[in-house]
């Protein structure tokens, strides 16, 4: 039997693809009911989009939002809302998966990864960045500065000198000292269900999306990656398509976890190209996760949380594994939601 998936590639443009998506909408519907039952009642009862609205992940994303709605609310450009926003977790030693207090790799350095995305489609990013307190900025200067749209390890580093910003050691000594720690045993798992079912420090990259008054999407992704990584690992997080992607006329995506797991499967590009065919964002965002179930039997050791919205301002989130958690905010609403997760047919 022709797969559901086979059909959607089969059908790559034009008619032919709307006939074959139709075709396969009755196999499709009884496979998300099974897959995903509460996201597609979801769909059924989905209320009109919100606008402007911010989402980002974990709890730490609460206070990024607020940052975010504070430019939002006055009627600021979705970009600039999304950099506040992050730039909250960058400065914050609390969060030990972004910027200062993050966890170093298992040599000791702070390793950051961030990228941007506008509402022109226009992008930025650095990786591999060490001793700059916000990366997410020179992202930023990257993407509006160059003509590149991506800067690693020292070339990245001396273009943010050059742009003025500040070298600043961001290992702070918690960090330092838990990574004392982590090397009595040297024991590297990104994720591990079983010891943490319900959330794990090592995760808490901040993705997040806005969409402004006047109708535009932009986002932001920032972190210090997997804690322990192998020095030089660079994860999904400034990788245009796979950690963030915005298209102005369809919608945003942002991941979260492991992200070996979101470059293979380009998470956020898929999302929205899902999005453009029809798909909800909650339904977009738990095929996403699907294609990860489907690709890696090893599916159950790790975590990705994705988060989408769509130009009308109707939101979206899944995860493979419970515990992910992601923040909503729009006019009076400002809440900590549990994101549906991957329910094992
Ligand atoms: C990475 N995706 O470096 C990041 C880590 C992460 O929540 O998202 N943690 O793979």
């Amino acid at each position: 039997m022709t797969t559901r998936r086979e059909l959607l590639i089969a059908g790559g443009a034009g008619l032919s693809a709307l006939i074959l998506r139709k075709a396969a909408a009755q196999d499709d519907e009884q496979w998300r009911q099974k897959i995903y039952p509460a996201t597609l009642q979801m769909d059924k009862n989905m209320e009109p989009g919100h606008k402007p609205v911010v989402i980002s992940t974990w709890n730490h994303g609460m206070a990024a939002n607020l940052a975010a709605w504070e430019v939002l609310k006055d009627g600021g450009r979705a970009l600039d809302a999304a950099e506040a926003g992050v730039r909250i977790c960058e400065a914050d030693p609390a969060v030990t998966s972004v910027g200062y207090g993050g966890r170093p790799d298992r040599d000791g350095h702070v390793t950051l990864d961030a990228c941007c995305m506008d509402e022109h489609g226009n992008a930025g990013s650095v990786a591999f960045l060490q001793d700059i307190l916000h990366p997410i900025s020179v992202a930023r200067k990257v993407m509006e500065e160059t003509p590149h749209v991506m800067l690693v390890g020292t070339g990245a580093q001396r273009f943010a000198l050059d742009q003025g910003f500040k070298k600043q050691d961001l290992l702070t000594e918690k960090a330092h000292k838990d990574w004392q720690e982590w090397k009595k045993t040297s024991e590297y798992r990104p994720w591990t269900p079983a010891s943490d079912p319900a959330s794990d420090p090592a995760h808490d990259t901040i993705g997040l999306l806005t969409l402004d008054a006047a109708g535009n999407l932009s986002g932001c992704c920032t972190t210090s990656g997997l804690a322990y990584k192998m020095h030089g690992r660079v994860g999904d997080s400034p990788i245009i398509g796979a950690a963030l992607f915005v298209d102005n006329e369809v919608g945003a995506a942002c991941a979260t976890g492991v992200g070996e797991e979101v470059m293979k499967t380009v998470g956020s590009f898929l999302i929205v190209e899902l999005m453009r065919q029809g798909l909800s964002p909650a339904s977009a965002c738990a095929e996403a996760v699907a294609r990860i179930v489907h690709k890696n039997p090893q599916w159950r050791e790790v975590q990705v949380g994705y988060l989408a919205v769509d130009r009308s301002g109707h939101i979206g989130a899944f995860s493979l594994q419970p515990g992910f958690q992601f923040a909503l905010t729009y006019e009076s609403n400002h809440a900590l939601l549990d994101a549906e997760y991957w329910q094992e047919s």
